[in-house]
C-alpha cells in the first residue's frame, strides 16, 4: 500500500535539509546520489547550480527533502550576489543543513566564510558536515580531513560544533545510505511532505534548459561557463505523428555575453553546437519519454550577469 498523508507510521519523520558549500564541493552530485536519480545537473565548472533544487528521498520510515543550492563564494557579479542571497534565504527555512566539504581539498578561507555564516543561524538548526569525494583520498588523508573539519566546527560553530561529521562518496556510493539516516534523525515528526515516488518539483521546462546547459558546459573554460544561460522558449508537439511514436519540437535560446563566445559555442561549421544538441537531446528524450527535435539558437546578451534587467528576464 502506498504512503499517503493519512496513512503513515506514527514515528514517521519528514523535513528539509539544505546542502551548502563552496562551488564544486559535490553538493549536486550528492543530491542526485541520495535521490537515486539525476535531479540536478553537475559539472567540474564552479557555479554550475544557479537556483535551489529540491530532491526528495523516500524511505519507509522517513522522507528527506534535499534543497541543493548554488555554491557560496565571494561574489564578483550581480548574479553571484543574487545566488548568495538565495542560499542565505534558504538556510532560514530548513530543518537541518548539510555543509559539504571535499575530502581532497584543504579547508580554506571559502569554507571558513561559510562556517561563519552558518554560525549565525538560529541555534536550533543542526549542521552536519558532509566530507565528500572520499574516493579521491587515502584512508590516512581522510582521517586527517575529518579531524580538521571537526576542529572547524568547534571553532566557528561554538558551543555546539557539528551535529555529525560524515564521510561520503557520491561516486562509489560509500556511506550514501548513512547520510540519509543521519539527516533523517534530525527531521521533525511529520506526515510525508511529497507524494510517494515524486523525486523533484523542478518544472520540466527548467530541467530541459538545465540539461542543455550541462551539455554546453562540457569542454568550455575560463569565463564562458559563467556566461552561459539557457532558456527554453517553446515545446510544441509535432503534428501528424503516429500516436505510439510522438515527437516534440523544443525551441531554445542559448545566451552568451560576447560575440567571441558565440563563435566558441557554435564551433567550426557548427560542429560544437551540434555535439551539444546531440548529447542534450538524448537526456531530454529519456526525461520526456518521447522523441525530441532540439532547435538551438545562440544569442549574445551583453554582460547579462551584471545587468539587473537582463537577469530578471533570465529568471534570476
Ligand atoms: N571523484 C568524485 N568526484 C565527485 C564526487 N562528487 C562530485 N564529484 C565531482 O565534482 C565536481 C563538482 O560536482 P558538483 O556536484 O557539480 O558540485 P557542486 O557543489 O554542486 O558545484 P556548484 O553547483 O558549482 O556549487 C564534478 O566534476 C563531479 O563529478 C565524488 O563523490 N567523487
Ligand atoms: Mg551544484
Amino acid at each position: 500500500m502506498s504512503l499517503t498523508p493519512e496513512n503513515y507510521p506514527k514515528d514517521y519523520r519528514a523535513g528539509f535539509t539544505s546542502f551548502v558549500g563552496r562551488p564544486n564541493a559535490g553538493k549536486s552530485t550528492l543530491t542526485n546520489a541520495l535521490v537515486g536519480q539525476k535531479v540536478a545537473i553537475t559539472s567540474s565548472k564552479p557555479q554550475t547550480t544557479r537556483h535551489t533544487i529540491r530532491g526528495i528521498v523516500h524511505r519507509p520510515e522517513h522522507q528527506l527533502v534535499i534543497v541543493d543550492t548554488p555554491g557560496l563564494h565571494r561574489p564578483r557579479t550581480l548574479l553571484g550576489q543574487r545566488l548568495n542571497d538565495l542560499v542565505a534565504e534558504t538556510l532560514g527555512e530548513v530543518d537541518a543543513v548539510g555543509f559539504c566539504l571535499p575530502a581532497n581539498e584543504k579547508i580554506g578561507p571559502g569554507d571558513k566564510f561559510i562556517a561563519q555564516k552558518l554560525g549565525g543561524l538560529p541555534p536550533r538548526t543542526p549542521i552536519v558536515a558532509l566530507v565528500t569525494k572520499t574516493d579521491l583520498v587515502t584512508p590516512a588523508q581522510l582521517a586527517e580531513q575529518l579531524l580538521a573539519v571537526s576542529q572547524l566546527g568547534d571553532e566557528l560553530l561554538a558551543p555546539k560544533g557539528f551535529a555529525a561529521v560524515v564521510p561520503v562518496s557520491a561516486k562509489d556510493g560509500y556511506q550514501v545510505e548513512e547520510v540519509i539516516g543521519v539527516l533523517a534523525k534530525l527531521m521533525p515528526q511529520s506526515p510525508p511532505l511529497y507524494p510517494d515516488g515524486e523525486l523533484t518539483d523542478e518544472p520540466e521546462m527548467k530541467m530541459i534548459s538545465e540539461l542543455i546547459r550541462e551539455a554546453a558546459l562540457e569542454g568550455v573554460r575560463d569565463e564562458l561557463p559563467h556566461s552561459l544561460a539557457v532558456v527554453v522558449e517553446e515545446i510544441i508537439p509535432r503534428e501528424d505523428r503516429p500516436a505510439d511514436n510522438p515527437m516534440v519540437d523544443i525551441h531554445v535560446n542559448v545566451f552568451v555575453e560576447r560575440p567571441s563566445q558565440k563563435s566558441i559555442i557554435i564551433g567550426k561549421g557548427g560542429s560544437r553546437l551540434r555535439d551539444v544538441g546531440t548529447r542534450a537531446r538524448k537526456e531530454i528524450e529519456a526525461l520526456l519519454g518521447t522523441k525530441v527535435y532540439l532547435d538551438l539558437h545562440v544569442k549574445v546578451a551583453k554582460e547579462w550577469q551584471r545587468d539587473p534587467k537582463q537577469l530578471g528576464r533570465l529568471g534570476f
